[in-house]
């Protein structure tokens, strides 16, 4: 299945019915008086998260939706039928913005979360709503409210815990396929992922968290060289980022490799660059266990790198599981400051903020990004999916 992240689609409520002008005619029944029913209400378009996408390929060829008209009202007091309301379903992490303005509209990452895009028009008035004492005969009818219509830019942005990044051949993709459900491609050649792929690592019967594998990063991916920088947005959303070194390797100076991915993060995005990043040095199974901790310790001394640091073998599984524990207890303990740390949500908030200034200056996305959203999303988790409404 191809892998689609972003989309342009048109979207257009049913207009209301219009309202009737009849009169009640019957053998016997002089002056029946006024019986034009009102109209029926157009039907909204309503974007939904559905748990089965992960995509947005469902929009290439299909991008117009337009909900069902209200029914005209009719004689006899009868109201128009009400139009149906249009669910449109897109994959959980999707940002949607109006293409016209660029302005952001919402934000959907929580399951079954509804978002109202375009409102359908209210039915008109039937005559029968104009009698009166004085005017008992009206002819006055009222047509029906026109539609919303809008076109919408959606872009899928990746709801991750975890993100792991690395020069292509770290071993990115074989982690991710040891401790996750998610089996993507691994190979020894360079970029053998060409999309992101996310796998849920469930840590214990009750714990879990998601991954995502994006495409490895080369020197020079913020001008656009290997597969560019393109895909960086997804680790954005992403708590903790794993900077995966191929170890293994007599052709690669990991300080170099590390350097160049470090630098290309900063080119992308100063903020992302301060992200949390754990180094993880990967095939430990092609080194000598003897030496490897005085090795690790060069390196880290020549990088002066303060973040944690972890040696696994993604083939093996050696140090996954310990590196797995330690980034749910950090993900646990994360969540538990956001929620009780005023002080740190408000620092983080304004974080998100900054990177998606950045994202948009760096020219990454044109679109503004919604990240400060995205953030109070996830602080209300517990809510309804209440269905919201955005208007012009
Ligand atoms: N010996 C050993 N080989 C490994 C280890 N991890 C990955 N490899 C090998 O390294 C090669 C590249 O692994 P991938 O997982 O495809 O690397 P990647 O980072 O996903 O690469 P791209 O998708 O190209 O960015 C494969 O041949 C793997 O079998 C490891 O821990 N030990
Ligand atoms: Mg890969």
């Amino acid at each position: 299945m191809k892998f689609i992240d972003e989309a342009d689609i048109t979207v257009e409520a049913g207009h209301g019915g219009n309202g009737c002008s009849s009169f009640r005619r019957e053998k016997y029944v002089e002056f029946g008086g006024p019986d034009g029913g009102n109209g029926g209400n157009g039907g909204d378009v309503i974007l939904q998260v559905s748990d089965s996408l992960n995509t947005l390929v469902d929009f290439r060829y299909h991008h117009s939706f337009k909900a069902e008209n209200g029914q005209a009202g009719q004689g006899r007091n009868c109201t128009g039928a009400s139009g149906q309301n249009l669910y449109v379903a897109v994959p959980k992490g999707t940002v949607v913005f109006d293409a016209e303005t660029d302005e952001s509209l919402g934000d959907l990452t929580r399951p079954n979360q509804a978002l109202l895009v375009a409102r359908g028009g209210r039915g008109g008035k039937g005559n029968a709503c104009f009698k009166s004492s004085t005017n008992r005969a009206p002819r006055r009818k009222t047509p029906g409210v026109l539609a919303e219509a809008r076109k919408l830019r959606l872009e899928l942005r990746i709801l991750a815990d975890v993100g792991l990044l690395g020069l292509p051949n770290a071993g990115k993709s074989t982690l991710i396929r040891t401790v996750s459900n998610a089996k993507p491609k691994v190979a020894d050649y360079p970029f053998t992922t060409l999309i992101p792929n996310i796998g849920v690592v469930r840590v214990d019967r009750l714990q879990s968290f998601v991954m995502a594998d994006v495409p490895g990063l080369i020197p020079g991916a913020h001008e656009g060289a290997g597969l560019g920088i393109r895909f960086l947005r997804h680790l954005i959303r992403t708590r903790l980022l794993f900077h995966m070194v191929n170890v293994g390797s007599d052709l690669e100076d990991p300080v170099t490799s590390i350097r160049a991915i470090e630098a290309e993060l900063s080119a992308a995005s100063t903020v992302l660059a301060q992200r949390p990043r754990w180094l993880v040095f990967n095939k430990i199974d092609l080194l000598d266990p003897a030496d490897l901790d005085v090795w690790c310790q060069t390196i880290v001394e020549e990088l002066d790198w303060q973040g944690p640091v972890f040696s696994i073998s993604a083939v093996t599984g050696q140090g996954t599981e310990g590196l797995m524990q330690t980034a749910m207890q950090y993900l646990e303990s994360y969540q538990v400051r956001v929620v009780s740390d005023e002080a740190f949500a408000q620092q983080e908030l304004s974080l998100f903020q900054r990177m998606s200034e950045e994202v948009r200056a760096s020219g990454q996305t044109h679109r503004s990004s919604v990240f400060s959203e995205c953030f109070q999303f996830e602080r209300t988790i517990e809510d309804d999916n209440v269905e919201c409404y955005y208007q012009k």
